[in-house]
């Protein structure tokens, strides 16, 4: 008997898909106890505009953005503490899909919490404010679907489509850890669970 269903796909070199790899309403329940320590807020970019997505973090450092520029910080700006330690069952999730992606060894310090809403998007960027570009990134989509992209080493170009749902899991490492990438433009949608929403996680090995 054949495999019912692809479990790695490859989307280019360095980059791979691992449907449904994730558990995401264990996800959840962190999620939850997560946004109590450190909520959901919209940062600022660059040019001072606000991001339509809200993020927070979790790990011993934190992704933050305002005027100033793009970086990671221990202490969660909003509230002036610690973010919140990332729960070993992340941690466990990631290294897993790293490791099946093969990536050996991945040891995240931090994880980045999206949540979108129908309406919101992310624009074209690199991931470019961790130290370490030889680990990869690995990112876990929850509730509702959403076209991701993939462009290339270039900001503008053709572009790969992804189309992400729950509990899918895309590896991002070697000549793709660079590319351009986004997300359009999220569609109403409803998801048993999560409602009207849009979760992802992306683990980082920033420091
Ligand atoms: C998202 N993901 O899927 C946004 N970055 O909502 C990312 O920006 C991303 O999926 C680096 C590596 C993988 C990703
Ligand atoms: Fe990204």
């Amino acid at each position: 008997m054949g495999e019912l269903f692809d479990d790695v796909v490859t989307i280019c070199p360095g980059m791979v898909l691992l449907p449904g790899f994730a558990d995401s309403q264990a996800l959840d329940v962190e999620i939850k106890a997560i946004r109590e320590v450190s909520p959901l807020r919209r940062m600022q970019t660059m040019r001072g505009f606000l991001m339509s997505v809200q993020t927070t973090s979790c790990g011993q450092v934190g992704w933050v953005a305002d005027r100033q520029g793009y970086r990671y910080e221990a202490l969660d700006p909003l509230t002036g503490n610690a973010w919140p330690a990332m729960p070993p069952s992340f941690l466990k999730l990631s290294s897993s899909a790293a490791h099946r992606a093969g990536f050996a060894d991945f040891l995240p310090d931090s994880c980045l919490i999206n949540h979108y809403e129908p309406g919101t998007q992310m624009g074209a960027h690199q991931d470019k404010d961790e130290v370490d570009f030889d680990s990869p990134i690995v990112s876990v989509s929850l509730g509702i679907g959403a076209r991701f992209f993939v462009v290339g080493p270039e900001r503008k170009g053709k572009t790969t489509a992804v189309d992400l749902s729950d509990g899918d899991v895309v590896v991002f490492g070697g000549p793709a850890r660079q590319y351009y990438h986004g997300v359009r433009k999220l569609k109403p949608a409803n998801h048993p669970h999560f409602g009207p929403v849009r979760w992802n996680l992306t683990f980082r090995k920033a420091r």
